[in-house]
């Protein structure tokens, strides 16, 4: 007897995005792609803003969809290659592998990256992404993933830098992730630069 397995995707996900008020582009781009075997996941954030940050944005994203299976340490160093002749961009790339049960993830400059637990119990229940000083297609900090466990449920959170830090605070972790990421738009944004917060629940894997 033969099974065929249909995978559904591992993840279910909601964006929000703001231009800069009186541009009509965002320098702001994100990126969710489909693996076999887990998501990646993205926000950049293109130096300034305008067409040539957007550019730069998107850019990163075609790097990171084209290469999406890859390591993020392999796909940052592909984005900085691929944006040398740009302004640059900061990153924050995240990548779900569902066989593992772990979320690698890697940031360059200061795109906010925040894993709240689904379990209320856990130690701690709010995992950051290390930021790291840099710009990709300009300057590359040391470039080293951390890989964490990830479990049914549990809610990540990218937001560039147009978004107030504290944006984690009052999300409803069982809202549906395009009414969080609404509702960080609508608290947080500031006004003073492009803005994009990508929500992203884990949901585990799932057969059918
Ligand atoms: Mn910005």
């Amino acid at each position: 007897m033969t099974t065929a397995f249909h995978v559904r995707p591992c993840i279910e996900w909601g964006v929000a995005t703001q231009a800069l008020p009186g541009q009509s582009v965002s320098g702001d781009a994100y990126l969710v792609e489909s693996l076999a075997d887990g998501a990646l996941v993205a926000v950049v954030d293109g130096l300034g803003h305008g067409d040539e940050a957007t550019s730069a944005a998107l850019t990163a994203v075609a790097i990171l969809r084209e290469n999406a299976g890859l390591p993020v340490v392999a796909l940052v160093q592909r984005c900085h290659q691929a944006l040398i002749q740009t302004r640059g961009a900061v990153v924050t790339v995240a990548s779900f592998n569902s066989l593992e049960g772990t979320l690698s993830w890697l940031s360059v400059g200061n795109v906010a990256g925040l894993l709240l637990r689904a379990n209320s119990k856990a130690i701690p229940p709010i995992e950051s992404a290390i930021l790291r000083g840099g710009l990709v297609g300009y300057q590359l900090p040391a470039l080293r993933d951390s890989v964490i466990p990830v479990s049914t449920g549990d809610l990540l959170l990218l937001a560039s830098d147009g978004i107030s830090s504290g944006f984690e605070q009052g999300v409803i972790a069982t809202d549906r992730p395009q009414e969080i990421a609404d509702r960080i738009m609508s608290r947080h944004f500031k006004g003073n630069d492009d803005a994009l917060a990508l929500v992203v629940r884990y949901l585990g894997i799932r057969h059918e």
